[in-house]
């Protein structure tokens, strides 16, 4: 299995000329316009990536996969490639039509024969795939809260792959790779994976990985979805070049690769062997945790730290690469380098020493010292460009309770105080004044309201992203798109969730506006806390109460809030 066949693997795309007469074509076609994660499924369909499929899913294969991680035919593949969509969309359909899938700019990228339409079993999928039904997990939250509700199924024709402004040269597809491969005579090629920045460690271990293979190494980063939270790809590619000085040109190799991954353990690690066959690696390193998505809503983790290495294993012969299996790589001080933790015999005599991810985070956002035994100076610069510390970062302070319950006073006096104190621009974005300037043809439907609640989630994002503070102040009754809004800014800052506990008969009593008796009247429909739910809070970063305290007070929590965060400080 360690000597590839590094002919040319099967695309779904057709010939220039056929492109170019389909694309005129599919002008006419119902269109469907994909999701970022859809283009990233799509392009590894059309290049080969996902070979055997030769488009999404069709209902009869997704079970097959589901269940036992094959298709219908037998071959070996764990995950649910499927084109999701919503109701409407499908209703619209009927089997056996052909439709045109579009990029976010309305570029046709392929089309596809629907074969297949169905209504999946989330909660079996979630089950099945991604080990619980528990929405901590990225892919499961994805799959309730963001996909469609209607699969559709059916082979692709392609037409163009999607385009990509950023790091062209470092793109590959397998049939790019496998060429490379061949003309540098590259037999045996391991492939290393990776979502994070390289460090020393990462670095060790693929050395000892391409020895103990006795071959070449492809490093082989995701370009395309990571884990919500993770260090941009901009950012990663930028340290990935900087630390590929430090191997030998001659035997090791970079590319990116856009897939969108999902933190599935060890169903993914399968998955990425697949998809490194594909590309001509004859091996692959599986090290500690692969594809780990975290912890579940009970706060252990979803898998064991060896599953995918088990799995994967299981199942080597038959996908055709072998696996480089890495235990946890720790310094060891005394004798100054890297050794896997397990193989360390005099553990009781010398120092043993390791920063974990949440380590890292912490010394990035405090602005303290990164030991050189731990990374490359030039990944460290890389990453504080990236990562100021917190107190120069961005944030956004959000609000959230029941209408009259002191939510726009306490942002009020937040403002004015962060104001005081200087150092970034603030914006505030109360509940009346986002549906005055941002959402006025909206109601209080739940589809209104959680397009209000994106509206303002966008916005705050952006404010975040370039270094100022947002403070929003709406009602936000579902967790679901709280939850998505923190996605959201997480990428780019902190998001502190603060609860206005004020109970609903406290409001009800005040009654400020003169809404809640209204409501009681049955004057205004779909009432948050009488008429319409509310979902409190399981986690906020803060949680007042304002009976009895005032809001001068209330402002203060949230401020003393900000600076055990980090966010605030004496000059900043
Ligand atoms: S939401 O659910 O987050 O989109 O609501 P939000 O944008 O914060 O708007 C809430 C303000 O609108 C007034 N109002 C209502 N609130 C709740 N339910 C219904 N049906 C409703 N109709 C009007 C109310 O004054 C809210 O103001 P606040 O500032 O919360 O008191």
């Amino acid at each position: 299995m360690s000597t590839p066949n590094l002919a040319p693997i099967p695309e779904l795309f057709v010939s220039y000329d056929s492109a170019q007469k389909l694309k005129a074509e599919a002008g006419n076609l119902i269109s469907w316009d994909l999701t970022p994660r859809q283009i990233c499924d799509l392009e590894l369909l059309m290049n080969g990536g996902f070979n055997p499929l030769k488009g999404f899913l069709t209902e009869a294969d997704y079970d097959g996969v589901v269940e036992n991680m094959r298709l219908a035919d037998g071959s070996l593949w764990p995950m649910p490639i499927t084109l999701d969509v919503n109701d409407a969309f499908a209703e619209g359909l009927e089997i056996g039509q052909d439709i045109a899938l579009r990029d976010q700019e309305g570029v046709i990228l392929a089309t596809m024969t629907v074969t297949d339409r169905w209504t999946p079993n989330k909660a079996r999928e979630a089950e099945k795939v991604f080990g619980a039904d528990d929405d901590a997990h990225p892919a499961v939250n994805y799959l309730h809260n963001q996909a469609g509700s209607i699969y559709l199924g059916g082979p692709v024709t392609g037409i163009q792959q999607p385009v990509h402004y950023d790091f062209r040269a470092r793109r590959d597809t397998p049939n790019e790779l496998r060429a490379f491969f061949r003309k540098v005579g590259w037999r045996r090629v391991v492939a290393f994976q990776t979502r994070n920045p390289l460090h020393r460690a990462h670095q060790e271990l693929t050395f000892r990985a391409a020895r103990e293979a006795q071959a070449n190494l492809l490093i082989h980063p995701v370009v395309g979805m990571t884990k919500p939270g993770d260090v941009d790809h901009f950012t990663r590619v930028r340290c990935y070049e900087a630390v590929l000085d430090k191997y030998p040109a001659a035997t090791t190799s970079m590319s990116l690769l856009n897939l969108a991954m999902r933190m599935a353990g060890p169903r993914e690690a399968v998955w990425h062997g697949l998809i490194r066959k594909n590309h001509g690696c004859t091996h692959f390193i599986v090290g500690r945790d692969h594809a780990g998505p975290g912890k579940n809503s009970a706060g252990e983790e979803f898998y064991g730290p060896y599953d995918a290495q088990d799995l994967f294993r299981t199942h080597q012969e038959e996908m055709g690469i072998e696996m480089v299996d890495f235990k946890h790589m720790v310094w060891v001080q005394e004798r100054a380098q890297y050794e896997p933790s397990d193989e360390i015999k005099d553990k009781d005599k010398v120092t043993i020493l390791n920063i974990s991810g949440t380590e890292l985070r912490r010394r990035l956002a405090e602005g303290l010292e990164i030991p050189e035994w731990f990374s490359f100076p030039e990944v460290v610069k890389e990453l504080r460009r990236t990562r100021p510390p917190r107190n120069q970062q961005g944030f956004t302070v959000f609000f959230t309770g029941f209408s009259g319950s002191g939510k726009s006073t306490i942002a009020n006096a937040l403002m004015v105080k962060l104001m005081e104190m200087g150092g970034r621009p603030v914006t505030l974005l109360d509940g009346d004044i986002v549906r005055k300037n941002l959402s006025s043809e909206l109601g209080f439907s739940k589809e209104h309201r959680d397009l209000n609640i994106r509206r303002i989630g966008y916005v705050a994002s952006e404010i975040t992203k370039n270094g100022g503070i947002a403070i929003c102040a709406p009602i936000a009754p579902y967790a679901t798109t709280r939850r998505a809004v923190r996605e959201d800014i997480e990428a780019f800052g902190a998001f502190v969730e603060v609860h206005v506990a004020t109970s609903i008969e406290e409001c009800e009593r005040r009654d400020r506006k003169g809404l809640y008796k209204l409501a009681r009247e049955g004057k205004i429909k779909e009432f948050t806390g009488i008429s319409d739910p509310y979902d409190v809070p399981q986690n906020p970063e803060l949680s007042v109460e304002t009976e009895n305290v005032d809001v001068d007070n209330c402002a203060h929590q949230v401020l003393l809030k900000l600076e055990s965060m980090g966010l605030i400080s004496g000059n900043a």
